[in-house]
């Protein structure tokens, strides 16, 4: 049986051939593998030594690239792209400071990344779910965030809806916008968006109308939770569709060191999942490809991967310096050749929709906007001390629960009001903290 597999000719599977052998030789028990008679190894998903092609519609300098199509778009809409990808910086900018004048604990930014990010955000409905990795402030952002809730949640005060700071910054929710509150543990999301998607699947009005999108980086897709979420989405059908944002970094750990294979898309024919691979400083390209993967999403049924490649002009985060490994003009030589920013800058020009004056007014409204929401933040208390023991657990408090409170309150009753630091502390809270007492 074997034998006549090996030697069955190169072209068995050819319908011209076919009608040669006969069909017990053709079939592989549970596969539809056409026979061949020579022996070759294949290391490729598009042809022996190629790459996977990237797609793009502007060149670097804003211009229409040869044979490219425009997406849909009028002039308030790329109005409103280029607000959101340059409301980014001017966020990331002023919260980077603010970490590092010890105001607030923890900050990732965004540089670079702006048009995978905003151009994917564009491309989605607004309730379709989100599963975020921690980098996709943005998506929250075109959704309607406001820049005071990004600030609540960074700073932890009490306007901070869903977390009550008791979440990290940047570890954003929000049930109203649709997003799934960002968890450290990396790449727990993927298999959780499988089951999002699965879910959206099985709600009659959510049914071929909505569906999960599931942002990650390249580093987090070693985990294997990205086998086993690819692996279910792809035999338990859902409309889920993964975005790889291929950055070049995993923290220190370049992506040259992260696999050997082409990158993040080559695993997703491996599952049989439609797969694109898309220039992620293009945003233009970001929204054309991810407005595709997601009506075939719909349309199918199924999972989409999507591979968004860019450079993370940003230190991993305010704990990373990145410049420990990896020379500073490299970062330099990236911001202005790659820069996805000026790159749609310029293409808006071209057309007629910008200028220097716009530019200068957007940039200094821009600002105005997050020194004021920055100032505000400062200024409000965190929520009740209190909050800290609840929402973890539905139902009655457990035992631990309720004895740790217990004990904070004992603590309280003692020291809260004679020893200076504790009193400085619980002044930071609403009530003081008097509600753990009462
Ligand atoms: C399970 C797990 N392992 C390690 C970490 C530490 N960690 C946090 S972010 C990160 C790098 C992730 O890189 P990537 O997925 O490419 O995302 P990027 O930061 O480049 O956006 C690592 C290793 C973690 N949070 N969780
Ligand atoms: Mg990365």
């Amino acid at each position: 049986m074997i034998r006549t597999f090996i030697t069955a000719p190169h072209r068995a599977h050819t319908r011209s051939f076919s009608t040669t052998i006969s069909r017990r030789q053709q079939i592989l028990p549970k596969s539809n593998s056409p026979i061949v008679s020579k022996l070759e190894f294949f290391n490729s998903v598009t042809g022996s030594s190629s790459l996977i092609p990237t797609y793009r519609v502007l060149d670097g300098v804003g211009n229409l690239i040869h044979g490219a199509e425009l997406p849909q778009i009028d002039k308030a809409f790329a109005h409103r792209l280029y607000e959101n990808m340059q409301l980014l910086p001017t966020l990331d900018t002023v919260l980077y400071n603010v970490q590092r004048q010890g105001k607030i604990s923890f900050y990732m930014t965004a540089y670079g990344e702006e048009a995978t990010i905003i151009g994917s955000a564009a491309a989605l409905e607004m309730d379709d779910e989100v599963l975020g990795q921690y980098r996709e402030m943005g998506v929250l952002l075109w959704r309607g965030f406001t820049i005071d809730d990004v600030m609540a949640q960074c700073f932890g005060n009490e306007e901070d809806g869903s977390g009550k700071g008791r979440q990290m910054p940047v570890h954003f929710g929000s049930p109203k916008h649709h997003f799934h509150t960002i968890s450290s543990p990396l790449a727990t999301q993927i298999p959780q968006a499988a089951g999002v998607g699965y879910a959206l699947k099985r709600t009659p009005d959510r049914r071929s109308r909505s569906i999960a999108a599931c942002f990650f980086g390249e580093g987090a897709a070693s985990e294997g939770d990205f086998h086993a979420g690819l692996m279910l989405a792809s035999t338990i059908p859902s409309p889920t569709l993964y975005i790889a944002r291929n950055n070049g970094f995993a923290i220190s750990t370049p992506s040259t060191e992260q696999y050997n294979g082409d990158g993040i898309a080559s695993r997703g024919p491996g599952y049989g999942i439609d797969t694109v691979r898309v220039d992620g400083n293009d945003v233009l390209a970001v929204l054309s490809a991810i407005r595709e993967a997601r009506r075939r999403c719909l349309e199918q049924g199924r999972a989409v991967l999507v591979e968004a490649m860019s450079y993370r002009v940003s230190h991993h985060s305010t704990s990373d310096d990145s410049f420990a490994y990896r020379p500073r003009t490299e970062v330099e030589d990236h911001k202005k050749v790659d820069n996805p920013i000026t790159r749609f800058r310029l293409f808006m020009e071209s057309q007629g929709w910008w200028n220097a004056d716009a530019e200068i007014e957007l940039k200094a409204r821009l600002k105005e906007d997050v020194m004021k929401a920055f100032k505000r933040a400062e200024t409000l208390k965190r929520a009740e001390l209190s909050e800290l023991f609840t929402d973890v657990y539905g139902g009655e408090q457990p035992w631990h629960l309720k004895e740790q409170r217990a004990e904070l309150a004992r603590l309280l009753r003692k020291y809260g009001s004679d020893y200076e630091p504790w009193r400085k502390e619980l002044a930071k809270f609403k009530n003081n903290g008097r509600d753990l007492l009462d």
